[in-house]
C-alpha cells in the first residue's frame, strides 16, 4: 500500500505508523486521516504483528485538525464530514497501540494520543487542547478523555484556556506513561510495543478492552464483563501455556489461541 501522509515500518511483531506532512506540522486532514485508519486496520488483522505504535516528527506528532481545510467549512459539511468517523478507526483496533509523541501535540493530535492506549513522551512534548484560541472546542473525545485523564480542573484549565503540558507535567497527572530524552522516544515506545506484541495475546486483547470498560460501564456492568473476560481466558490454549510454563520454570509459547 502507498501512502502520501503517513509511512509505515514493521519492526519485527509491532507495526509502525509516522504522520508525515512536515510541512503543516503534521495537522490532520481528511486524506491523512483516511491512510491512518486503513493502516491501522491492517495492522489490526495481520496475525504477524501484536502491537503498533503511531508516532510523528521530532518536531510534531500533530497539531491539530488542518485549520486551513475547515475553516470555510459550514455546519453541514463538518456534520457530513467523516473526520470523526476516521477518529473512530483508533477506537475499534484490538491491539495495544502506543503513542510516541514528540513536539506538539495539539487540538486532534492530543486528542489522537489520549485514544491510544499508551503513551511515551520525549522531553519537548507540548499537550494542548487550543480549540478555543479559534473558536472551537475539542470535538473528538478531547473534553471527555482529557476529564477521565487528568481531572476536572485542570481539563477545565486546558479546554477553556490553552493551558498546554510539558511532558513532566503529563507524566505527573497521569496523561503519559514514560518520557524519554528526544532521540529516545521512538525507540522506547517500538521497545514497549515489542514487549507487549511478545504477551499473551488474547489475554491482551481482552486486558485492553476490560480497561476501557472502566470508562464506558457503570462499575457493577464493568466488574460483570471483566468476570466474564477472565472465565473466558480458560477456554484458550494460551492460558494453560501459560501457567503449565510457570509450573516448569520456563518461557511460555503463546499461540494466541
Ligand atoms: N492546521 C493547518 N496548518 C497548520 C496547523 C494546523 N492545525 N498547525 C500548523 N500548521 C502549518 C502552519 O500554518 C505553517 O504553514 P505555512 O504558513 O508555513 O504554510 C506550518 O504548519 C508551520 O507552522 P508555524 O509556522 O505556525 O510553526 P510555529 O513553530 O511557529 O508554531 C504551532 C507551531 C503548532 C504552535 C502553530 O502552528 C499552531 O498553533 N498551530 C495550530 C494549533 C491548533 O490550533 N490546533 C488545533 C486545531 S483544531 C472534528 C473534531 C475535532 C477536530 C476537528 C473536527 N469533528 C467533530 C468533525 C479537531 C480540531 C482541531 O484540532
Amino acid at each position: 500500500m502507498s501512502y502520501t501522509s503517513i509511512l509505515t515500518e514493521t519492526h519485527g511483531r509491532v507495526g509502525l505508523v509516522r504522520l508525515n506532512r512536515p510541512q503543516a506540522m503534521n495537522a490532520l486532514n481528511r486524506d491523512l486521516l483516511a491512510e491512518l485508519c486503513q493502516a491501522l486496520a491492517d495492522f489490526d488483522a495481520d496475525d504477524g504483528i501484536g502491537a503498533i505504535v503511531i508516532s510523528g516528527s521530532e518536531k510534531a506528532f500533530a497539531a491539530g485538525a488542518d485549520i486551513k481545510a475547515m475553516a470555510e467549512a459550514s455546519l453541514v459539511e463538518m456534520v457530513r464530514s467523516s473526520f470523526v468517523e476516521l477518529f473512530d478507526g483508533l477506537r475499534r483496533v484490538r491491539k495495544p497501540v502506543v503513542a510516541a509523541v514528540s513536539g506538539y501535540a495539539l487540538g486532534g493530535g492530543c486528542e489522537i494520543a489520549l485514544a491510544c492506549d499508551l503513551v511515551v513522551a520525549s522531553e519537548t512534548a507540548k499537550f494542548g487542547q487550543p480549540e478555543v484560541t479559534i473558536g472551537v472546542i475539542p470535538g473528538a473525545g478531547g473534553t471527555q478523555r482529557l476529564a477521565h485523564a487528568i481531572g476536572k480542573a485542570l481539563a477545565m484549565e486546558m479546554v477553556l484556556n490553552n493551558r498546554t503540558l510539558t511532558a513532566q507535567e503529563a507524566l505527573h497527572f497521569g496523561l503519559v506513561n514514560r518520557v524519554t530524552p528526544v532521540e529516545r522516544f521512538l525507540d522506547e515506545a517500538l521497545a514497549m510495543a515489542a514487549e507487549l506484541a511478545g504477551r499473551a495475546p488474547l489475554a491482551v486483547r481482552l486486558g485492553k478492552e476490560m480497561v476501557n470498560k472502566a470508562y464506558e460501564l457503570p462499575l457493577n456492568e464493568a466488574l460483570e464483563a471483566e468476570r466474564r473476560s477472565f472465565y473466558m481466558l480458560f477456554a484458550t490454549q494460551d492460558q494453560k501455556e501459560g501457567m503449565k510454563a510457570f509450573i516448569e520454570k520456563r518461557k511460555p509459547e503463546w499461540k494466541g489461541r
